[in-house]
């Protein structure tokens, strides 16, 4: 390293993230209800089931619920300054509208909170990760009920009062924009989206932010230390051709996702926005209440999601491409993931430059990495993988970050998207493979759930301790 190669300010918090319903299993122990994603056993690319099915992999996932203590043990072994986790809602409250919390849940994440501190790692703690209670889906259409909000806030309550001294990091709701996109996974709301309008679903977003902003006030007041974040899946659109109309049609597919963070940031929904839902016809209930919840209880931070970017173009002829979520058109010059998500480091330099040029907070990278199909093979010491593929991914958007971070833009830390293999949020399947860790479990359910340190975990072990100085500048990452 020269003295002109940039580098990652001391105290970068490195580290992991999970979310409950795709590691805990025990879907019906410690008195927990049931989610909206005990129902989903093919994550968004299959129906709902009416009860649980055994197919569904979320049930038992890793088991982290029976294995945390072991987990957490692997993760302190890379050197984890941060470890992302969720707090299933119906582990605390099992149905969602009840008066008082269930203890056996509550105690459940002061036991994980005991294990990180014994390793000094610090806890990242979203809120809610596409697990609503589904009694709240289905009794109420979840965040299209405007209830929700005050179920929200006696759940954020009752979190902040049992950990806030012990959490520092809280993030309110995972994804946030993803609502658009799936009402049911990520707002917990029963109608089908074909049958779902957009004054219902555009008044739920309101809702969801409303409750945002009135977590982030009751945080505050229990304890001005407490950072509260918001989080949002980041996706680059670039123009597919220099037709002016393809960039003005890039720039209004990122604006979907940006007023969740203008709003979170500013206090106040954007001109552009209040002209969207005017031109759709909707009207949004907002309250003056509303108005000044959102308008004074802005967030600490931002966080988000990468994984990749995406085209627009006003063409008909529109090739589109797969991807988190959230479509767009097949970039022609990118390569792609085995599950059809473009690969595309640069653009992570892009969202944090953009995110900082527009909301001057401090950003923190909570999910980034490469879903990919592992095979076990034998090593000097025991079962590995060896995933050259991730460690080149994962190290060509670290190097962005790190350029990013020489251009001025404040970074809190990263945590990569299931630092231990879980099942996957879209397809759920175990096979779409993220960790440093291998689980052995499979698609159709089999495996020991035995763990195995893959390639990856001895390289990023390197890397926290060197605070990323062992990255190294590929030629034609970027191809
Ligand atoms: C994000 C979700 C995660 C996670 C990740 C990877 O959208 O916040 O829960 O799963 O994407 O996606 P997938 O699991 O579909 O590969």
């Amino acid at each position: 390293m020269t003295a002109t190669t940039p580098a990652f300010p001391d105290g970068f918090l490195w580290g992991g993230a999970t979310a409950a319903n795709q590691v805990e299993g025990a879907y019906n122990e410690g008195g927990k209800g049931l989610s909206v994603q005990d129902v989903m056993p093919g994550g968004i690319v299959r129906p709902r089931t009416q009860e649980p099915t055994p197919d569904n992999l979320k049930l038992e996932a890793i088991d982290f619920y029976h294995r945390y203590k072991e987990d957490i043990a692997l993760f302190a072994e890379m050197g984890f300054k941060v470890f992302r986790f969720s707090i299933a809602w119906s582990r605390i409250f099992p149905l969602g509208d009840e008066e008082q919390p269930n203890e056996e849940g509550l105690a459940f994440y002061d036991r994980v909170l005991d294990e990180l501190e014994r390793y000094g790692i610090e806890p990242l703690v979203t809120i809610s990760h596409y697990e609503t209670p589904l009694h709240l889906a289905r009794t109420y259409d979840g965040w299209a009920d405007r209830r929700m909000v005050g179920f929200f806030e006696r759940y954020a309550r009752t979190l902040f009062e049992r950990y806030g001294r012990r959490v520092r990091y809280w993030l309110t709701f995972n994804e946030i924009n993803s609502v658009l996109h799936e009402p049911f996974m990520s707002g917990g709301i029963n109608t089908p989206k074909e049958e779902l309008s957009e004054q219902d679903l555009y008044q739920a977003v309101h809702h969801e932010l409303v409750a945002s902003a009135a977590a982030t006030r009751i945080a505050h007041e229990i304890d001005p230390g407490i950072q509260v974040g918001c989080m949002i899946l980041a996706i680059p659109f670039y123009p597919l051709t220099p037709d002016p109309r393809d960039v003005w049609a890039a720039k209004q597919a990122e604006r979907d996702n940006y007023a969740f963070g203008d709003v979170h940031v500013r206090g106040a929904y954007p001109g552009y926005f209040l002209r969207k839902l005017a031109e759709k016809g909707v009207e949004l209930e907002v309250t003056e209440a509303d108005r000044a919840l959102l308008a004074e209880h802005t967030v600490d931070f931002v966080s988000f999601s990468y994984y990749m970017s995406s085209c627009e173009t006003v063409s008909q002829e529109r090739e589109s491409g797969g991807g988190n979520l959230m479509g767009g058109v097949v970039n022609p010059t990118l390569k792609v993931s085995e599950w059809g998500w473009a690969i595309d480091p640069l653009g992570l330099r892009t969202i944090l430059n953009d995110y900082w040029d527009r909301w001057g907070k401090p950003l923190f990278i909570v999910e980034n990495g490469l879903g990919a199909k592992d095979v076990l093979v034998a090593g000097p010491d025991g079962p590995t993988v060896k995933d050259g593929y991730r460690i080149d991914y994962m190290n060509d958007h670290l190097v962005q970050v790190r350029e990013a971070i020489a251009d001025g833009v404040q970074v809190l830390g990263y945590t990569s998207w299931g630092c231990i293999d879980l099942v996957s949020a879209s397809t759920a399947q175990m096979s779409k493979r993220y960790g440093f860790i291998y689980v052995d479990r499979h698609d159709d359910g089999t495996g020991t759930l035995e763990r195995y340190r893959k390639r990856s975990f001895y390289w990023y072990r390197d890397l926290i301790a060197s605070n990323g100085a062992t990255l190294v500048e590929r030629t034609g990452a970027q191809d």
